[in-house]
């Protein structure tokens, strides 16, 4: 049974959600809640580092009590204390911390006053008015509460393409050890690079479908078997994830591998054109429309199917109906952006504020990833997480850095900040010490909720002053979690275009803010963006190339990105 780093983390925030419920000391919840995200982050499986003889204790976050845990769940797929809190508490209780407004102090209320232990149980209260009598509750939260668990109903559940991406290499590395297995493709929104997928679709290239249907259903981490025929099959893992297989021969392998890659409207595009042509294309091969039982003309390959139509090869990313297909006939596809293009990273924090790892230890990390500098963007002091650095202490930073330079080979250090914006527009930090930094990284922490024309007009003032450089994680989205906040995009993208400023493509998996739809449009309006990891210990650093996909599925080339360009060439950009 493989356990990935998800499940641990998974199992981590389970326990600090049950034992928050429980009124637990909040260093015990919060122990757990640092711990499981720093086994989400890291990129290597736990797993694998327990086989090699590692000290998990030697990770951030993680003592001697918490490394037994892990080995626990690593041997035994569960957590005994896990087991002991969803006896004690209702585990679905866990569930309705989810609910905007609904902290663990009001679960335990709803829970004590109503005896409630589930959502639906929840629902029921809520229609019936019983939620507004428990102390602390109300009419207006009643009613949120059941916007909310009806929104939760009709939406389907999507994953982090970080989290899916172990999960796809072990079950690949499952099928292809089958000797009927010539080749396998997870196709789908996960070839495409989308930030989230609803599910896996995989091919495989096989003449022989019932031994590999067989040796899929027989993967360990399958819950459960939805559906298995001869060619195909539908899984669900334990982690609710379904999968679909299907197993193709060669002569139809690239008409199959085009058409389960989609998107559905890139197909349908593509497709059409197929008519136009007096030809059928679908998921066996390209055919004449007249003749049934004709001869395929082309399904092979993805490339011999896009040649028949007269086109270039169009990569994965671009398949989304956004101009590719007409770019591609005109011979204008995009020269796409790739991860060796990158020569810094524009967003970087340590322990000189809610970081977990030095500057020393965060340069030396850039430089074994190829990196040839590194801005370090600790937080200013209204940041909510961890201290921020006040104007002294950013004195103190920046001589830090220039002595670190002169010491430091192969990597350059850039004087940086991620600095607030107030909710009146200001910087949170002033001018005379701003001024002495190489770029500013700007950011809004604070009042998300602000009324649309506010929150644009703040982030206006904010690109007003010239010190403003760079616009962080522009939208505050987190996926799954919290919704972009209120602003107007393509005004403030307009704005920054007419200031000299630039916006970032924030790498991390649970943001990529902006989307890839906002990076398309940056590039038609000659928007530069900063490619940020966000990076709060080392391998915050491995976001980067969940960026790229990012940046790719949004159109942009090597130019379009300012940090796949030396340092000399970008700094006089920052100088406005
Ligand atoms: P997901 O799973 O929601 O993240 O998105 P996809 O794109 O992976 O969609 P999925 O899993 O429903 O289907 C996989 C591919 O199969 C999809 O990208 C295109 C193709 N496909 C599915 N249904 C249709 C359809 O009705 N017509 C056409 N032309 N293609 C389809
Ligand atoms: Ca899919
Ligand atoms: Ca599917």
């Amino acid at each position: 049974m493989p356990v990935h780093n998800a499940d641990v983390a998974s199992i981590f925030d389970e326990v600090a959600d049950l034992l928050d419920i429980e009124g637990a000391n909040r260093f015990r919840v919060r122990a757990y809640r640092n711990a499981a995200r720093t086994i989400g982050q890291l990129s290597q499986p736990v797993a694998d580092l327990l086989a090699e003889g590692k000290d998990l204790s030697e990770l951030p976050d993680i003592g001697d009590d918490l490394a037994g845990k892990i080995e626990e769940i690593v041997e035994t797929g569960t957590l005994s204390l896990l087991d002991e809190l969803e006896q004690q508490t209702a585990p679905a209780l866990a569930d309705l911390m989810r609910i905007p407004g609904l902290g663990p102090k009001r679960v335990r209320a709803l829970h004590e006053a109503l005896g409630l232990t589930s959502a639906e149980e929840l629902k029921r209260a809520a229609e019936a008015g019983r939620v507004r009598e428990v102390e602390g509750f109300g009419e207006k939260l009643e009613q949120t509460i059941l916007d909310r668990l009806e929104a939760a109903g009709a939406e389907e559940r999507r994953w982090l393409l970080a989290t899916v991406e172990p999960v796809v290499e072990s079950l690949v590395a499952h099928l292809e050890a089958h000797d009927a297995v010539e080749q396998i493709d997870v196709a789908g929104s996960y070839r495409r690079r989308k930030e989230t997928v609803g599910d896996l679709d995989v091919l495989a290239l096989s003449d022989d479908g019932p031994a590999v249907v067989a040796h899929f259903v027989e993967y360990e981490d399958v819950d459960e078997v939805v559906q298995q025929g001869d060619t195909r099959s539908s899984v669900v893992l334990r982690s609710e994830l379904q999968v679909d297989l299907r197993v193709v021969p060669p002569a139809s392998y690239g008409a199959a591998l085009l058409y389960f890659t989609g998107s559905k409207a890139h197909n349908i595009r593509l497709r059409d054109r197929a008519i136009e042509d007096g030809l059928k294309l679908n998921e066996y091969g390209v055919f004449r429309a007249e003749d049934d039982d004709g001869e395929r003309m082309a399904g092979a390959t993805e490339e011999e199917i896009y040649d028949l139509f007269d086109l270039p090869y169009i990569v994965p990313e671009l398949r989304e109906d956004r101009g590719e297909l007409d770019a591609a006939a005109d011979g204008t596809l995009p020269d796409l952006v790739t991860r060796d293009d990158l020569r810094g990273n524009l967003h970087t924090h340590t322990t000189d504020s809610d970081g977990r790892a030095s500057i020393e230890a965060m340069a030396e990390a850039a430089r074994a990833r190829g990196l040839d500098y590194l801005a370090i963007t600790d937080h200013s002091p209204n940041v909510a997480v961890a201290q921020g650095l006040d104007a002294d202490g950013l004195r103190e930073q920046i001589d830090a850095i220039d002595r670190l330079n002169d010491e430091l080979d192969g990597i350059r250090l850039l004087k940086s900040i991620e600095v607030d914006i107030l909710k009146d527009g200001s910087l949170d930090l002033p001018d005379d010490v701003l001024e002495r930094l190489d770029l500013r990284v700007c950011a809004i922490h604070s009042s998300f909720d602000l009324p649309e024309d506010d929150q644009t007009e703040r982030v206006l003032r904010a690109m007003d002053n010239p010190l403003f450089n760079i616009w962080a994680h522009p939208t505050g989205r987190r996926l799954n979690e919290r919704p972009p906040i209120a602003l107007d995009l393509d005004r403030l993208m307009e704005a920054a275009v007419e200031r000299g400023c630039f916006l970032e493509l924030n790498a991390q998996p649970e943001r990529l803010d902006l989307s890839d739809v906002y990076c398309q449009r940056a590039k038609e309006l000659g928007l530069k963006l900063a490619l940020g990891a966000d990076a709060h210990w080392e391998s915050g650093l491995d976001a980067l190339p969940y960026g790229i996909d990012q940046a790719r599925r949004g159109w942009l080339e090597a130019d379009d990105v300012l940090n796949t360009r030396p340092w000399s060439e970008i700094a006089p950009l920052f100088d406005r």
